[in-house]
């Protein structure tokens, strides 16, 4: 006779065997797979860069390493206020510019005597990574470290030594500060104090971040553990696979094209998922000529959408002031974004609602499509190994508003999915809403209301059987869509706007434009240098756009070009004084380096500045990199100005640059020589605008 536990094992083996007769294993991992630290990476999704350094008190995006170690004197720093700003606009952790190009340390290293302790603050005796560490450890925040090689101010740069006294810092860096949960390698590789550039020893820097923090996930353009998304503005591709081939690759200048670390490769041999990196200004350093710069909450979103939303985290740059605090423009910010996040993503309308599934994995409770609406991104839905088309309905039970839809992959299995689309039940039959390829750990598709009580998901193509965690449904509040502002060359301001049914108001003296404000409704001319601030308001009055300001400087109506090197057909050097930055000025490639354009500013001005906006046109040119500076009172003799200076992060993040001069100038006349141009060779320069800055 068998005793009870006995017949209950052999019913437990026989459930086991039937079970694999109908192929209920757990699915293989397909391909390359997230490790433990990938894993809770990418479930941080968002969080905070901070670039601050010597640059933040001269206005520049790249030090040349010659400053003043001085010149870095915050007068309030306040790590806290930042980790406190952090942790209310709902961020995970904040990587801080540790090093960046100019080789000051924002910590008193061993290694180097350009660090804080050369400074004025604190005396010499202060530590920002100890300050910073410490707050994010006391906020509940990660903390990180930017690292940038490239150093022009380290006598040993360019020599054999240099790369293990960088080491060293690292050393000290992941030494001294507690858990550092990303070190951020900068790949740039420029010229040192002796001209040299440095041939970077990248295995000895992965090396040493290993050795003293085993857990920590190393960024640089092509990983090992994430990668840079290949832009600066925050978007990642649509299409966004997390696996990179990278083999005769290196970061830097010999990294894959951008477009392919924008969307990683298919089938690709390594998990190397994207990090989108981008700031809330339009450069990475501050600057006091920004602080009405900060990126509008609409643009905000789309970045959050296009990174977050499409596989990749987010790290959001917010540069702290000369005081040592995150400006108030910036955090208000942050604040309305993480408002306007959590009005969206608070109530999934789709929580444990219905939902039956083409297929399911040996018909198991486990793999059940009802996993794909429980919150719970450990439990999931899969079919047979076999099945690589499915699709799945979501019965909301009644008509339902929605605009925001989640999907998530369960990458510990690996990302499968190459095709979906989105079809929801119009009373009749199933329309389909949208189409896209990859979703990875998270998709965010973003589509106009719809009220719907069916949400159909069909799975067209996949690399391995899909496996799919979460699916999620959302109503975003809708505000109305910005006004977008414009001036031409005569100074005639244009305000327009996407939604028809609104009023839009405005304001030149500065002040915030309200429903009551003078309203738009022709053209106006604003030919001075000042501010243009414009709202839309819905005819009702309930609902408004933000408050747009455009700054302008002076309108260069009477500008002319007086000379310029001999351009190309229809890229009339008048591009580059037209008021409109997609038009541009290119010169002929005919002609050797340097090339000019000259300029009458018609009057006898007052400036203590020039702006450059290279062309956003999609095939540009000729971007100037290196160039001279000239002013003139006749035209004919010129005072150099600014010497060879470069547009320092033009090609990673090419917006207008604003260069300041030591002193204000008077002169009638304007001349840019540009001595190179990003596209190495081609001898042609351009300019989408030419400005000069006179507040
Ligand atoms: C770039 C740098 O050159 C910029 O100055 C900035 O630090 C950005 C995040 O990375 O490569
Ligand atoms: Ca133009």
């Amino acid at each position: 006779m068998k005793n009870i536990k006995e017949l209950i094992l052999i019913a437990l083996f026989s459930c086991i065997i039937i079970s694999c007769q109908n192929n209920v294993s757990q699915p293989e991992p397909y391909g390359p797979v997230p490790n433990i630290q990938q894993m809770d990476w990418q479930k941080m999704e968002y969080y905070m860069f901070i670039h601050f350094g010597p640059n933040t008190f001269t206005d520049k995006e790249w030090g040349d390493g010659k400053e003043d170690p001085k010149v870095f004197n915050p007068t309030q720093l306040d790590a806290n206020q930042w980790a406190r700003t952090a942790k209310a606009a709902g961020m995970k952790a904040i990587i801080i510019t540790a090093k960046h190009h100019d080789g000051f340390a924002l910590w008193p290293s061993k290694y180097s005597e350009h660090t804080v302790r050369e400074s004025l603050w604190k005396n010499g005796k202060g530590d920002v990574l100890k300050d910073l560490s410490e707050a994010c450890a006391k906020h509940g925040l990660k903390f990180g470290v930017y690292l940038s090689p490239w150093d022009q101010n380290h006598p040993d740069y360019g020599t054999m030594e240099y790369n293990q006294v960088f080491a060293n810092m690292l050393d000290e860096v992941l030494g001294n500060y507690g858990e550092v949960f990303e070190v951020w390698f900068d790949g740039a590789n420029g010229e040192g104090p002796n001209g040299k550039r440095q041939e970077y020893d990248w295995d000895l820097f992965y090396r040493t971040v290993y050795k003293n923090n085993s857990q920590s996930i190393i960024f640089s353009d092509i990983g090992p553990d994430a990668r840079w998304i290949g832009n600066e503005s925050g978007f990642a591709g649509k299409t966004n696979w997390s696996t990179l081939n990278i083999s005769g690759f290196q970061p830097g200048a010999d990294a894959p094209k951008q477009d392919t670390l924008n969307q990683g490769n298919i089938n690709g041999e390594h998990w190397i998922p994207g990090e989108a990196d981008v700031s809330i200004r339009p450069g990475w350093f501050f600057s006091p000529s920004t602080n009405d710069d900060v990126k509008s909450l609409e643009h905000l979103l789309k970045i959050y959408y296009a990174s977050v939303g499409r596989n990749s985290n987010l790290l959001l740059n917010v540069p702290v002031n000369r005081k040592g605090l995150i400006h108030p423009n910036d955090s208000l910010r942050l604040m309305e974004l993480r408002r306007v996040l959590d009005e969206t993503f608070d109530d999934n309308i789709a929580l444990n609602k219905k939902v039956t599934a083409k297929h399911q994995r040996g018909n198991d409770k486990v793999y059940a499509p009802a996993n794909l609406l429980d919150g719970d991104y450990e439990t999931y839905w899969a079919t047979s190994d076999t099945v690589y088309e499915t699709s799945f309905t979501v019965d909301l039970s009644e008509p339902t508003e929605f605009n925001r839809l989640v999907l998530q992959e369960y990458i510990p299995l690996g990302q499968r999915v190459k095709a979906f689309n989105v079809e929801v039940w119009n009373g009749n039959k199933f329309e389909k809403i949208d189409e896209q390829t990859t979703i990875g750990y998270k998709r965010i598709l973003v589509f106009p209301t719809v009220k719907s009580s069916k949400v159909r998901i069909n799975i067209s193509e996949a690399l391995s059987s899909p496996i799919l965690s979460e699916f999620k449904l959302f109503k975003a509040p809708e505000n109305l869509e910005n006004p977008t502002v414009k001036r031409n060359k005569n100074g005639i301001v244009k305000i327009t706007s996407d939604s028809s049914a609104t009023l839009i108001t405005f304001t030149t003296d500065g002040s915030l434009p309200t429903i009551d404000s003078r309203q738009y409704k022709n053209p106006f001319q604003f030919l001075e240098a000042g501010v243009v601030k414009a709202k839309a308001f819905s005819k009702d009055g309930l609902k408004n756009s933000e408050t747009v300001s455009v700054t302008f400087d002076i309108a260069p109506t009477n500008w002319k070009v007086i000379s310029s090197n001999s351009e190309l057909e229809n890229f009339s050097a008048e591009n580059a004084i037209d008021s409109d930055p997609i038009t541009y000025w290119l010169t002929d490639p005919k002609d050797d380096f340097p090339h000019n354009i000259a300029i009458d500013l018609g009057d006898n001005i007052l400036f203590n500045g020039f702006t450059y906006t290279p062309t956003k046109h999609k095939d540009r040119k000729g971007i100037i990199f290196k160039y001279n500076f000239y002013i003139s009172q006749d035209g004919k003799n010129w005072e150099k100005v600014v010497s060879e200076s470069t547009f320092s992060n033009i090609k990673n993040n090419p917006v207008k640059q604003e260069v300041f001069f030591d002193k204000t100038y008077r002169a009638k006349y304007i001349k840019l020589e540009g001595l190179n141009s990003l596209d190495e060779d081609e001898t042609m320069a351009s300019a989408g605008e030419i400005g000069v800055i006179t507040k």
